[in-house]
């Protein structure tokens, strides 16, 4: 029996039927990761680009009571337009789906309900993570904790420098959740395809990242895989560039009191405005090649089923 509070879109529907090859997308980087109308166009560039690589899109949010898994355009041109949209983690999920509000789903919603629906590749931009001075203020995204516990590989261009690297690093080992990049030794930093420390793990192919999941998850470990895709060269921003940004960024957060889950959207969108745009573009490139990645897995992952 399919949970009530989920509802599948026809086409992911009969995809996961036949067992075709499907990427999970998430809705809080559309309504609090980008701007209008940029986050609209990226949405359905994803969507897009995910079809051209061989899978079927199905972007997830939260409305009319129910976790929608697939959206219309229109639907997707909504959750990019309202202001009123809640960001929603795991712990929002019961108050949002009781109140029937609107949620955008981040990382950890997104893979708790791909996973439920039955879809197992999922790509972003970026994911959560240990922040900068989490010593003290105990911030660790719940992407995290979700990671360990769902069954749904997550593709993104690696942890940004907003969070500290090192202890998101630390995170994963600890939990016992692999880290791979694809293609280079080092781990990316999102908006960078260098961050300075070198990847726990590196594949070159998705028919080999597809046959680490399948081994992972026959063999009877839960939880997911970072599959780390770092930027296209061409599309850098450049690291100390970024750390200055960032540094301003954090201490704006601090002088104008953003605590808990606005912090993630206020640093996002400082960057974006201390840049002129130009991190949006970086961040625009990299959900793309995020996105063609994670067909591409999804199609290996399901051949080798
Ligand atoms: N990083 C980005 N863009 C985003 C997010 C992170 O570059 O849109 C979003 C994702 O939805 C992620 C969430 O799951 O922020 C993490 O928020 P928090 O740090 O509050 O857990
Ligand atoms: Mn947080």
């Amino acid at each position: 029996m399919m949970n009530p509070f989920i509802q599948i879109h026809p086409e992911v529907g009969a995809a996961l039927q036949a067992n075709k090859p499907i990427v999970a997308l998430e809705s809080t980087i559309i309504s609090h990761g980008m701007p209008w109308p940029k986050n609209v166009e990226t949405a359905l560039a994803v969507e897009k680009m995910v079809r051209e690589n061989g899978a079927i899109p199905a972007t997830i949010a939260i409305f009319n009571g129910k976790c929608h898994v697939g959206l219309t355009d229109e639907q997707i041109e909504y959750f990019g337009k309202a202001v009123d949209v809640c960001k929603v983690s795991l712990r929002d999920m019961p108050y949002v789906l009781s109140k029937q509000l609107y949620g955008a789903t981040t990382v950890a919603a997104t893979m708790r309900i791909a996973s439920m629906a039955g879809i197992r590749i999922f790509a972003t931009g970026g994911t959560g993570g240990v922040h900068r001075g989490a010593t003290s203020t105990m911030d660790i995204s719940a992407d995290l904790t979700e990671m360990t516990q769902t069954s749904v590989a997550v593709v993104s261009a690696g942890v940004k420098s907003i969070l500290d690297i090192q202890l998101t690093l630390e995170y994963f080992e600890t939990k016992g959740i692999p880290v791979v990049t694809i293609g280079q030794d080092e781990f990316p930093s999102f908006y960078s395809a260098k961050s300075g420390y070198t990847s726990p793990l590196r594949l070159d192919t998705p028919t080999e990242i597809a046959a680490l999941l399948h081994t992972k998850w026959t063999f009877g470990l839960q939880g997911s895989v970072l599959i780390a895709n770092p930027v296209p060269q061409d599309q850098e921003f450049g690291n100390e560039q970024m750390e200055v940004y960032i540094q301003q960024a954090l201490n704006a957060a601090v002088e104008q009191g953003i605590q808990g889950k606005d912090i993630t959207p206020f640093l996002l969108k400082y960057i974006a405005t201390r840049t002129e745009g130009e991190s949006l573009q970086t961040n625009i490139a990299l959900v793309l090649n995020n996105a063609k990645m994670g067909a591409a897995i999804a199609v290996a992952f399901t051949a080798g089923r």
